[in-house]
């Protein structure tokens, strides 16, 4: 898969690391039966929609039933999905290396439930909801919901998940936090994801310019592979349990 000299490099890296970054997407969760955006070749489409149209404030204004047929439908599928391999892996990173982030695009829940603790989830959660009529923001982990579009219980009003839709801003704290967090760790792995949403993107950027060790594990090539110090061409899965200090380097 990759070999002896960049696996033994690998395994020096790990050991000697401190701090260290994980950025995840959509393709950490694909092995748990979560269907990426955009992997796996042309745009995610939904009813005719790619997730550009329909994952936006436009859409949930305009047709808020259709939207959250979408959300509806994402979050029966994560709701009976698992954490896999690669989710467990880094979780369990947390007791080797002094500092460990976890920083992720995805809104699934599946890093918290593999142990995560250290979770930056830049792009929310699809277990939240907020009512932009009162300002409510709560946990939502009803499957199915009762009603399409959910309302909210205080005022009425029409929910919306507490992600962060396209033309929206990330908020601020969190993303503050990854940019610190890149900026000084050792080692920063990009995982599953297409690296084309900004902000998100910036972050390997970032990392080389502070010269972390940057890893890319990804079964396709990607804008970040052109500045990566390593990219691994495999799932996620089956390649980061083989990343520990004990482990033998991906080999
Ligand atoms: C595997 C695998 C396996 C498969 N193992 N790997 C600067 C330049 C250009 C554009 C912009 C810019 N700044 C802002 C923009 C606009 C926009 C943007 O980036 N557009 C691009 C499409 C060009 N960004 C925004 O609007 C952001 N806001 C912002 O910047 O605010 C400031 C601002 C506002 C207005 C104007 C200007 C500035 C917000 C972005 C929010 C993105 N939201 C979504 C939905 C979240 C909620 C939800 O989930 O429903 O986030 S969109 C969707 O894309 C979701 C994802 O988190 C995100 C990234 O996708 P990800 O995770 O990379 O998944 P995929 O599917 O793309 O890739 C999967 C990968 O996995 C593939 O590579 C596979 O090969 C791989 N894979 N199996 C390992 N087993
Ligand atoms: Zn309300």
């Amino acid at each position: 898969m990759i070999c002896e000299r960049v696996a033994e490099e690998l395994k020096e890296r790990f050991r000697e690391a401190r701090a260290v970054v994980v950025l995840t997407g959509a393709g950490i969760s694909a092995e748990s039966g979560v269907p990426t955006f955009r992997g796996g070749g042309g745009a995610t489409v939904w009813r005719g929609m790619p997730v550009e149209k329909i994952a936006t404030p436009e859409m949930w204004r305009a047709d808020p039933v259709t939207f959250w047929q979408w959300y509806a439908y994402r979050r029966e599928v994560i709701e009976r999905a698992e954490p896999n391999a690669a989710h467990r892996a880094i979780a369990a990173w947390e007791r080797q290396f002094e500092r460990l982030t976890v920083i992720t695009q995805n809104v699934d829940g599946l890093h918290q439930r593999a142990g995560s603790r250290k979770i930056l989830e830049l792009h929310g959660s699809l277990w939240r909801v907020r009512c932009l009529q009162c300002g409510l923001n709560m946990e939502d982990r009803r499957v199915p919901l009762p009603e399409i579009p959910p309302r909210c219980p205080s005022c009425g009003g029409i929910l919306r998940p507490d992600v962060v839709l396209f033309g929206e801003v990330v908020p601020e704290t969190v993303f503050s936090r990854a940019v610190a967090a890149t900026a000084e760790c050792e080692l920063f792995l990009v995982v599953g994801t297409s690296a084309v949403v900004y902000p998100a993107a910036v972050l390997p950027v970032l990392a080389k310019q502070h010269r972390a060790f940057v890893i890319e594990v990804n079964p396709e090539t990607t804008p970040v592979t052109g500045i990566a110090d390593v990219t691994i061409l495999g799932r996620a899965g089956e390649i980061l349990p083989h990343f520990s200090p004990e482990g033998h380097g991906g080999g």
